[in-house]
Protein backbone atom coordinates (compact mmCIF):
# COMPACT_ATOMS: atom_id res chain seq x y z
CA UNK A 1 0.00 0.00 0.00
CA UNK A 2 1.91 3.62 -1.20
CA UNK A 3 1.54 6.18 1.55
CA UNK A 4 -1.68 8.06 0.87
CA UNK A 5 -3.72 5.19 0.45
CA UNK A 6 -2.85 4.02 3.89
CA UNK A 7 -3.24 7.39 4.91
CA UNK A 8 -6.73 7.28 3.53
CA UNK A 9 -7.49 3.77 5.04
CA UNK A 10 -6.63 4.80 8.32
CA UNK A 11 -8.65 7.74 8.85
CA UNK A 12 -11.11 6.86 6.63
CA UNK A 13 -12.57 4.24 9.17
CA UNK A 14 -13.06 6.32 11.90
CA UNK A 15 -14.16 8.90 9.64
CA UNK A 16 -16.79 7.25 7.78
CA UNK A 17 -18.30 5.58 10.94
CA UNK A 18 -18.84 9.25 12.40
CA UNK A 19 -20.21 10.66 9.76
CA UNK A 20 -22.58 7.58 9.17
CA UNK A 21 -23.19 8.01 12.39
CA UNK A 22 -24.10 11.70 12.29
CA UNK A 23 -25.99 10.65 9.42
CA UNK A 24 -28.02 8.20 11.25
CA UNK A 25 -28.42 10.33 13.88
CA UNK A 26 -29.85 13.40 11.68
CA UNK A 27 -32.37 11.09 9.93
CA UNK A 28 -34.02 11.23 13.61
CA UNK A 29 -35.15 14.82 14.76
CA UNK A 30 -34.08 14.63 18.14
CA UNK A 31 -35.59 17.04 20.51
CA UNK A 32 -34.17 17.84 23.36
CA UNK A 33 -35.49 19.76 26.33
CA UNK A 34 -33.77 22.45 28.82
CA UNK A 35 -35.83 23.14 32.07
CA UNK A 36 -33.69 26.43 33.43
CA UNK A 37 -33.87 27.37 37.17
CA UNK A 38 -36.52 29.62 35.97
CA UNK A 39 -37.51 31.47 33.13
CA UNK A 40 -37.09 34.52 33.45
CA UNK A 41 -33.76 35.26 34.59
CA UNK A 42 -31.01 36.84 32.04
CA UNK A 43 -28.63 34.17 33.26
CA UNK A 44 -31.12 31.08 31.86
CA UNK A 45 -32.51 33.36 28.83
CA UNK A 46 -28.44 33.52 27.75
CA UNK A 47 -28.42 29.74 28.04
CA UNK A 48 -30.74 29.52 26.17
CA UNK A 49 -29.57 30.96 23.30
CA UNK A 50 -25.93 29.30 23.62
CA UNK A 51 -28.18 26.09 23.69
CA UNK A 52 -30.18 27.19 19.99
CA UNK A 53 -27.33 28.16 18.76
CA UNK A 54 -25.83 24.72 18.80
CA UNK A 55 -29.06 23.10 18.18
CA UNK A 56 -29.52 25.10 14.98
CA UNK A 57 -26.15 23.80 14.16
CA UNK A 58 -27.15 20.05 14.83
CA UNK A 59 -30.50 19.88 13.36
CA UNK A 60 -32.12 19.66 16.64
CA UNK A 61 -35.61 20.73 18.14
CA UNK A 62 -34.65 22.36 21.34
CA UNK A 63 -37.79 23.04 23.95
CA UNK A 64 -37.15 25.71 26.74
CA UNK A 65 -39.81 25.05 29.14
CA UNK A 66 -39.35 26.29 32.81
CA UNK A 67 -40.89 28.16 35.99
CA UNK A 68 -41.11 31.29 36.72
CA UNK A 69 -39.40 31.37 40.35
CA UNK A 70 -36.35 29.57 41.24
CA UNK A 71 -38.56 26.58 43.68
CA UNK A 72 -38.11 22.88 43.58
CA UNK A 73 -42.25 23.46 44.56
CA UNK A 74 -43.24 24.63 40.67
CA UNK A 75 -39.64 23.08 38.87
CA UNK A 76 -40.96 19.87 39.23
CA UNK A 77 -44.46 19.36 38.16
CA UNK A 78 -42.67 21.64 34.88
CA UNK A 79 -40.42 18.51 34.65
CA UNK A 80 -43.10 15.89 35.15
CA UNK A 81 -44.98 17.31 31.96
CA UNK A 82 -41.73 17.45 30.03
CA UNK A 83 -40.84 13.92 30.69
CA UNK A 84 -44.53 12.81 29.18
CA UNK A 85 -43.52 14.37 26.14
CA UNK A 86 -40.71 12.19 26.28
CA UNK A 87 -37.86 13.91 24.81
CA UNK A 88 -34.86 12.53 23.03
CA UNK A 89 -32.61 14.00 26.36
CA UNK A 90 -33.56 16.40 29.28
CA UNK A 91 -30.96 19.63 30.54
CA UNK A 92 -32.10 20.81 34.09
CA UNK A 93 -30.67 23.29 36.37
CA UNK A 94 -32.22 21.69 39.27
CA UNK A 95 -32.98 23.56 41.76
CA UNK A 96 -32.09 22.18 45.17
CA UNK A 97 -29.34 19.10 45.32
CA UNK A 98 -31.92 16.59 46.87
CA UNK A 99 -35.40 17.64 46.32
CA UNK A 100 -34.82 16.70 42.62
CA UNK A 101 -32.68 13.75 42.85
CA UNK A 102 -36.67 11.28 42.65
CA UNK A 103 -38.17 13.49 39.94
CA UNK A 104 -35.25 13.43 37.53
CA UNK A 105 -34.76 9.59 38.48
CA UNK A 106 -38.15 9.03 36.69
CA UNK A 107 -37.11 10.66 33.49
CA UNK A 108 -33.73 8.14 33.89
CA UNK A 109 -36.34 5.28 34.63
CA UNK A 110 -37.94 6.19 31.55
CA UNK A 111 -34.74 6.27 29.38
CA UNK A 112 -34.40 9.71 29.18
CA UNK A 113 -30.82 11.17 29.32
CA UNK A 114 -30.43 13.79 31.77
CA UNK A 115 -27.52 16.13 32.28
CA UNK A 116 -27.53 18.91 35.01
CA UNK A 117 -26.48 22.65 33.73
CA UNK A 118 -25.37 25.31 36.09
CA UNK A 119 -26.53 23.08 39.29
CA UNK A 120 -26.42 19.66 39.77
CA UNK A 121 -28.13 17.02 42.41
CA UNK A 122 -26.12 15.31 44.76
CA UNK A 123 -22.74 15.78 45.11
CA UNK A 124 -22.67 16.70 41.55
CA UNK A 125 -20.15 14.12 40.56
CA UNK A 126 -21.79 11.95 38.09
CA UNK A 127 -21.44 8.46 36.82
CA UNK A 128 -19.22 6.59 39.81
CA UNK A 129 -21.77 3.44 40.89
CA UNK A 130 -21.75 5.53 43.98
CA UNK A 131 -24.58 7.05 46.02
CA UNK A 132 -28.07 7.56 44.87
CA UNK A 133 -27.68 10.82 42.40
CA UNK A 134 -24.66 9.91 40.23
CA UNK A 135 -27.10 8.73 37.05
CA UNK A 136 -26.81 12.22 35.04
CA UNK A 137 -24.60 11.89 32.32
CA UNK A 138 -23.00 15.14 32.86
CA UNK A 139 -22.47 17.87 34.99
CA UNK A 140 -21.72 21.35 32.89
CA UNK A 141 -21.38 24.44 34.88
CA UNK A 142 -18.85 27.30 36.16
CA UNK A 143 -16.45 26.52 38.72
CA UNK A 144 -18.76 28.38 41.47
CA UNK A 145 -16.44 27.50 44.83
CA UNK A 146 -13.79 28.85 42.52
CA UNK A 147 -16.08 32.14 41.59
CA UNK A 148 -16.99 32.64 45.48
CA UNK A 149 -12.94 32.78 46.20
CA UNK A 150 -12.46 35.61 42.87
CA UNK A 151 -15.39 37.40 44.33
CA UNK A 152 -13.21 37.31 47.96
CA UNK A 153 -10.83 38.61 46.19
CA UNK A 154 -12.20 41.26 44.63
CA UNK A 155 -14.20 42.40 47.28
CA UNK A 156 -10.86 42.05 49.91
CA UNK A 157 -9.22 44.40 47.58
CA UNK A 158 -12.38 46.86 47.32
CA UNK A 159 -12.36 47.45 51.07
CA UNK A 160 -8.53 47.62 51.85
CA UNK A 161 -8.33 44.28 52.98
CA UNK A 162 -10.32 44.96 56.46
CA UNK A 163 -13.36 45.81 57.85
CA UNK A 164 -16.99 43.72 58.32
CA UNK A 165 -18.58 42.42 54.84
CA UNK A 166 -21.75 39.52 54.39
CA UNK A 167 -23.05 37.19 51.58
CA UNK A 168 -26.09 38.12 49.92
CA UNK A 169 -27.31 34.62 48.67
CA UNK A 170 -30.52 32.98 47.89
CA UNK A 171 -31.30 29.34 50.48
CA UNK A 172 -29.45 26.68 51.36
CA UNK A 173 -29.74 23.46 49.07
CA UNK A 174 -28.97 25.02 45.76
CA UNK A 175 -25.60 23.98 44.64
CA UNK A 176 -24.14 27.06 42.73
CA UNK A 177 -24.99 29.88 45.19
CA UNK A 178 -23.96 27.06 48.29
CA UNK A 179 -20.36 27.01 46.46
CA UNK A 180 -20.01 30.37 45.72
CA UNK A 181 -20.67 31.16 49.56
CA UNK A 182 -18.35 28.55 50.68
CA UNK A 183 -15.55 29.36 48.28
CA UNK A 184 -15.79 32.79 48.96
CA UNK A 185 -15.42 32.46 53.06
CA UNK A 186 -12.79 29.70 52.53
CA UNK A 187 -10.96 32.57 51.05
CA UNK A 188 -11.42 35.08 53.30
CA UNK A 189 -10.70 33.00 55.81
CA UNK A 190 -7.18 31.56 54.72
CA UNK A 191 -5.99 34.85 52.67
CA UNK A 192 -7.40 38.11 54.58
CA UNK A 193 -7.48 37.36 58.35
CA UNK A 194 -8.73 41.40 58.86
CA UNK A 195 -12.00 40.73 57.14
CA UNK A 196 -14.50 39.69 59.15
CA UNK A 197 -17.72 37.68 57.64
CA UNK A 198 -20.98 38.35 59.41
CA UNK A 199 -23.86 36.19 58.67
CA UNK A 200 -25.02 35.69 55.66
CA UNK A 201 -28.77 36.87 54.66
CA UNK A 202 -30.99 34.64 52.62
CA UNK A 203 -33.32 36.25 50.29
CA UNK A 204 -35.02 33.36 48.39
CA UNK A 205 -34.11 34.88 44.99
CA UNK A 206 -35.85 37.98 45.73
CA UNK A 207 -33.94 41.30 45.19
CA UNK A 208 -36.15 43.31 47.33
CA UNK A 209 -35.79 41.62 50.34
CA UNK A 210 -31.79 41.70 49.90
CA UNK A 211 -32.35 45.48 49.77
CA UNK A 212 -34.00 45.35 53.31
CA UNK A 213 -31.35 42.77 54.60
CA UNK A 214 -28.61 45.17 53.19
CA UNK A 215 -30.38 48.15 55.26
CA UNK A 216 -30.97 45.81 58.19
CA UNK A 217 -27.51 44.66 58.37
CA UNK A 218 -26.31 48.42 57.92
CA UNK A 219 -28.68 49.60 60.97
CA UNK A 220 -27.10 46.78 62.87
CA UNK A 221 -23.57 47.59 62.04
CA UNK A 222 -22.75 50.88 61.29
CA UNK A 223 -19.21 49.84 59.90
CA UNK A 224 -20.16 47.26 57.48
CA UNK A 225 -17.70 48.01 54.69
CA UNK A 226 -18.93 45.89 52.03
CA UNK A 227 -21.38 43.19 50.17
CA UNK A 228 -20.89 39.78 48.02
CA UNK A 229 -24.39 39.51 46.09
CA UNK A 230 -24.08 35.71 45.17
CA UNK A 231 -26.65 35.79 42.27
CA UNK A 232 -28.09 37.73 40.07
CA UNK A 233 -30.90 39.22 42.23
CA UNK A 234 -28.74 39.20 45.50
CA UNK A 235 -26.36 41.25 44.00
CA UNK A 236 -29.08 43.45 42.43
CA UNK A 237 -30.87 43.74 45.76
CA UNK A 238 -27.33 44.64 47.52
CA UNK A 239 -26.86 47.22 45.50
CA UNK A 240 -30.18 48.85 46.12
CA UNK A 241 -29.96 48.75 49.59
CA UNK A 242 -26.59 50.32 49.19
CA UNK A 243 -28.10 53.29 47.39
CA UNK A 244 -31.35 53.22 49.33
CA UNK A 245 -29.00 53.97 52.75
CA UNK A 246 -27.23 56.52 50.77
CA UNK A 247 -24.05 54.22 50.77
CA UNK A 248 -22.52 54.43 47.62
CA UNK A 249 -19.30 53.87 47.18
CA UNK A 250 -19.23 53.76 50.59
CA UNK A 251 -20.12 50.37 51.47
CA UNK A 252 -18.58 47.93 48.39
CA UNK A 253 -20.61 45.54 46.29
CA UNK A 254 -19.23 42.64 44.29
CA UNK A 255 -21.43 41.22 42.05
CA UNK A 256 -22.16 37.22 41.09
CA UNK A 257 -23.59 37.52 37.58
CA UNK A 258 -23.99 40.08 34.43
CA UNK A 259 -27.10 41.05 33.16
CA UNK A 260 -27.61 44.88 32.01
CA UNK A 261 -28.81 46.58 35.51
CA UNK A 262 -25.46 45.09 37.01
CA UNK A 263 -23.43 46.67 34.31
CA UNK A 264 -25.64 49.90 34.93
CA UNK A 265 -24.47 50.00 38.67
CA UNK A 266 -20.71 49.06 37.53
CA UNK A 267 -21.16 52.28 35.68
CA UNK A 268 -22.77 54.71 38.25
CA UNK A 269 -19.78 53.09 40.68
CA UNK A 270 -22.80 51.43 42.81
CA UNK A 271 -21.05 48.24 42.02
CA UNK A 272 -17.37 47.54 42.07
CA UNK A 273 -16.76 44.13 40.14
CA UNK A 274 -19.37 41.94 38.67
CA UNK A 275 -17.99 38.34 37.82
CA UNK A 276 -19.67 37.00 34.80
CA UNK A 277 -20.66 33.77 33.89
CA UNK A 278 -20.45 31.96 30.49
CA UNK A 279 -24.03 30.67 30.36
CA UNK A 280 -24.40 30.32 26.68
CA UNK A 281 -21.09 28.12 26.35
CA UNK A 282 -22.88 26.32 29.48
CA UNK A 283 -26.03 25.79 27.13
CA UNK A 284 -23.71 25.34 23.87
CA UNK A 285 -22.13 22.88 25.76
CA UNK A 286 -25.25 21.22 27.18
CA UNK A 287 -26.67 20.72 23.88
CA UNK A 288 -23.98 19.56 21.99
CA UNK A 289 -22.72 16.50 24.95
CA UNK A 290 -26.73 15.40 24.71
CA UNK A 291 -26.34 15.30 20.55
CA UNK A 292 -23.08 13.51 21.02
CA UNK A 293 -24.55 10.90 23.66
CA UNK A 294 -27.86 10.55 21.48
CA UNK A 295 -25.57 9.63 18.59
CA UNK A 296 -23.65 6.80 20.00
CA UNK A 297 -20.30 8.88 21.18
CA UNK A 298 -18.99 9.26 24.81
CA UNK A 299 -19.26 12.24 26.58
CA UNK A 300 -16.89 14.16 29.19
CA UNK A 301 -18.60 13.59 32.86
CA UNK A 302 -17.90 17.73 33.36
CA UNK A 303 -17.15 20.38 31.56
CA UNK A 304 -16.34 23.84 33.42
CA UNK A 305 -16.80 27.03 32.31
CA UNK A 306 -15.29 30.45 32.33
CA UNK A 307 -15.91 33.70 33.87
CA UNK A 308 -15.17 37.10 32.98
CA UNK A 309 -14.05 39.60 36.03
CA UNK A 310 -16.54 43.12 34.67
CA UNK A 311 -15.29 46.77 36.49
CA UNK A 312 -15.15 50.00 35.47
CA UNK A 313 -12.03 49.79 33.64
CA UNK A 314 -12.82 46.78 30.97
CA UNK A 315 -16.27 47.15 30.77
CA UNK A 316 -16.50 49.18 27.81
CA UNK A 317 -14.07 46.60 25.99
CA UNK A 318 -16.34 44.65 23.59
CA UNK A 319 -14.10 41.11 24.70
CA UNK A 320 -15.54 41.55 28.17
CA UNK A 321 -19.16 43.31 27.13
CA UNK A 322 -19.58 40.27 24.62
CA UNK A 323 -20.26 38.45 28.16
CA UNK A 324 -22.90 40.69 29.46
CA UNK A 325 -25.93 38.32 29.27
CA UNK A 326 -29.28 38.86 27.28
CA UNK A 327 -32.50 40.04 28.52
O1 LIG B 1 -26.33 32.72 39.28
C1 LIG B 1 -27.21 32.15 38.37
C2 LIG B 1 -27.13 30.65 38.48
O2 LIG B 1 -25.81 30.24 38.29
C3 LIG B 1 -27.62 30.19 39.86
O3 LIG B 1 -27.64 28.79 39.91
C4 LIG B 1 -28.99 30.74 40.16
O4 LIG B 1 -29.00 32.14 39.99
C5 LIG B 1 -28.63 32.60 38.69
O5 LIG B 1 -29.52 32.08 37.76
C6 LIG B 1 -28.74 34.13 38.64
O6 LIG B 1 -29.99 34.57 38.99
Amino acid sequence: MDRRKFLGAASAVPLTAAMATMAKAQDKKFTIALVPGLTTDAFYITMNKGAQAAADALGVELVFQGAPDFNPVTQVPVLDAVIARAPSAILIAPTDTTQLIEPLRKAHDAGIPVITVDTFIGTGVYQTGAGDADFPLAYIASDNILGGKMAARALAAAIGGAGKVYVSNVKPGISTTDQREAGFKTAMAEEFPDVVVLETQFNDNDANKAASQLQGVFARDADLKGVFGANLFSALGAGNGVQQAGQTGTIKVVAFDAPGSIVDNIKTGLVDVAIAQHPAEIGYFGLVSAFAHLTGNSIPVSIGTGFTIMDASNIDNPDVAKYIYSE
